[in-house]
């Protein structure tokens, strides 16, 4: 997968809650993402952030979904697993994605998807948002968590259609 063809997002997150949480494993890149989200939700116009460090990808599920339920509009999740040599990086992205999508799907809460999941280091200074980076997918995972907020809101009973 690449980043080819991702939409320049336009959001407006004036009085929304949001908390990102993050994973601690890879320390350089996960300070990138954090750092990329924290730009572009300050650029969307949320000034109600609040950063949840977890100890790695595995635990952010559950750190999303107690998030979802304290009352936030957003949660962005964000990531960096690394493909190692036994079947562990499988487990791990397995359980983060499926288990970020549930705690979407059951809460109604976005959760913007930052989790990156690379053969390699490099793979993922590419993507970190870093000087250097090709890619920032800390921001694009905060821009999608407030733009389905956004777009969640024509679906509210009594919203005009
Ligand atoms: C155990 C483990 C390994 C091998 N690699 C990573 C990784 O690359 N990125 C990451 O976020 N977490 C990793 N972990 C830790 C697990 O996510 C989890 O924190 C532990 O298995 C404890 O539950």
């Amino acid at each position: 997968m690449s980043g080819a063809g991702a939409p320049t997002l336009t959001v407006d997150g004036h009085g929304l809650r949001v908390v990102v949480v993050a994973a601690s494993w890879h320390t350089t890149v996960m300070d990138g993402l954090v750092a990329g989200a924290r730009r572009a939700l300050e650029e969307a116009g949320v000034e109600d952030v609040t950063l949840v460090r977890v100890p790695g990808s595995f635990e952010l599920p559950v750190a999303a979904r107690a998030a979802a339920l304290s009352g936030a509009d957003a949660v962005v999740a964000l990531g960096v697993v690394i493909r190692g040599g036994t079947p562990h990086f499988e487990y791990v992205c397995q359980a983060a994605t499926s288990g970020l999508t549930d705690v979407s799907t059951a809460t109604g809460v976005p959760v913007g998807f930052g989790v990156l999941t690379c053969d390699d280091e490099q793979q993922a200074l590419d993507r970190a948002g870093l000087p250097g980076s090709r890619e920032d997918k800390g921001a694009e995972a905060a821009q999608a968590a407030v733009a389905t907020v956004v777009a969640l809101r024509a679906l509210a009973p009594g919203a005009r259609r």
